[in-house]
């Protein structure tokens, strides 16, 4: 029978009083406060933010923590319950790629808030590391939410927007990671029991109720447990070959190609040296976009009952553009995709930046066991480490939670 379990997402009070009592080990005083942030899922749109485009994201229920104390000085302290490195340095130790390692995320907040004033912190990860489910952005948000907080700024969404836009400068200056805004914005900007229609170009982010329980579905997590080899480069050489295809074409972004003239840009980056692959990257980013409008319209419009085929079909259609078109898929994500589809899901799909990393597998209520089951016993046979599950539920964005 089915034995496999899904990684729970421990109960917040439980996390904070312990971080708590961390804190005043290590610190001999109590935190000012306990604060979190999720990791997410895309439900889709992939690759397309650094362009303009469009995502649909929703927070999981799994956080990074983090007790903090705001210092009236400039030093910096932190320390992980993941990593037994432990800094302490100053604000002005951090910069353009410094410090190194996670500890960037964590103090690139405030170098990037500008706060002035350096801070104490623990901080406990409950989203699984490199699983493509933002590990990163958890950490960076918990971190700026607190700081957000204890300073004062508005944590509003016109502040939670702000806040992420500091979060990315954290990753792209600090930790010199070229990434976009899809992360960092849904662990911010998400709310309980929905979804965002995240809007790139113009930095909106809608809510689209998600009652995936109400409607009989449920959304099962596949961490493929792969690693993201070369992740780093092929990330970048992607962002460069959109921004080479937005130049050609005489555009800011891709999001400004209406699909119905794709077959004319197509033409018109194909003439170049490349253009063959170009041309590839260009139909993902512009059929993506278009994919995601298609999905919010169904989410907003209707019975999510009534719509979960297409929905599906839609999240195949997104796996297959980044399978043949963006080239961000894996054998092992294609795997857990296919045997998904093959169990039954009502469509699955990679989600986050690809190379390994999480799939995402739509299903009728209280089948995920048994998918899961068919996905382990596919690795199995396949040679391949055994992949790790997650309930998807849509929970709340990054708050205080002491
Ligand atoms: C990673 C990046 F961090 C995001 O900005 C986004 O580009 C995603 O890959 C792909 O959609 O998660």
């Amino acid at each position: 029978e089915n034995t496999v379990e899904l990684l729970a997402a421990p109960d917040r009070d439980v996390v904070a009083a312990e971080l708590t009592a961390e804190f005043e080990n290590a610190y001999g005083e109590a935190p000012q406060g306990v604060w979190s942030a999720p990791g997410r899922v895309n439900l889709i749109g992939e690759h397309v933010d650094y362009t303009g485009g469009l995502c649909l994201p929703f927070a999981l229920p799994h956080r990074t923590s983090v007790a903090l104390t705001l210092r009236q000085d400039d030093r910096i302290r932190l320390r992980s319950r993941q990593s037994d490195d432990v800094f302490d340095g100053r604000l002005a130790d951090v910069g353009p790629n410094r410090p190194a390692g996670w500890v960037a995320y964590a103090a690139g907040v405030a170098w990037a808030l500008g706060v002035g004033r350096g801070f104490d912190a623990v901080v406990d990860g409950h989203v699984p590391l490199g699983s493509g489910l933002s590990s990163s952005a958890a950490l960076s948000c918990s971190v700026g939410v607190a700081l957000a907080d204890l300073t004062g700024l508005p944590l509003d969404d016109a502040g939670r927007a702000m806040l992420a836009g500091a979060c990315v400068q954290a990753e792209n200056v600090v930790a010199g990671a070229n990434t976009g805004g899809l992360d960092q914005s849904a662990s911010l900007r998400c709310r309980e029991g929905a979804g965002i229609l995240l809007d790139c170009r113009d930095g909106s982010a809608h809510q689209i109720p998600l009652d995936l329980a109400g409607a009989g579905l449920e959304i099962l997590v596949i961490d493929t447990r792969a690693e993201h080899s070369h992740s780093g480069g092929e990330y970048g050489e992607r962002r460069a070959a959109v921004e080479e295809c937005a130049r050609l074409l005489g555009v800011p972004t891709l999001r400004e190609v209406d699909p119905a003239d794709l077959d004319r840009a197509l033409d018109r980056v194909g003439t170049e040296p490349g253009g063959a692959v170009l041309q590839q990257r260009l139909r993902h980013v512009v059929t993506e976009i278009d994919r995601v409008s298609r999905a919010a319209d169904l989410l907003r419009g209707n019975d999510l009952r009534t719509v979960a085929d297409q929905l599906g079909a839609l999240l195949d259609g997104s796996h297959e553009s980044l399978r043949h078109d963006y080239q961000v898929t894996c054998t092992e994500l294609d795997l857990a995709v296919d045997t998904a589809r093959a169990a039954g899901a009502l469509g699955a799909r990679m989600t986050g930046g690809g190379f390994g990393g999480s799939a995402i597998a739509l299903l009728s209520a209280g089948t995920s066991a048994a998918v899961a089951a068919r996905v382990g016993t596919a690795f199995a046979d396949a040679g391949l480490r055994a992949p790790q599950f997650l309930a998807a539920v849509p929970a709340a964005g990054a708050g205080r939670d002491r």
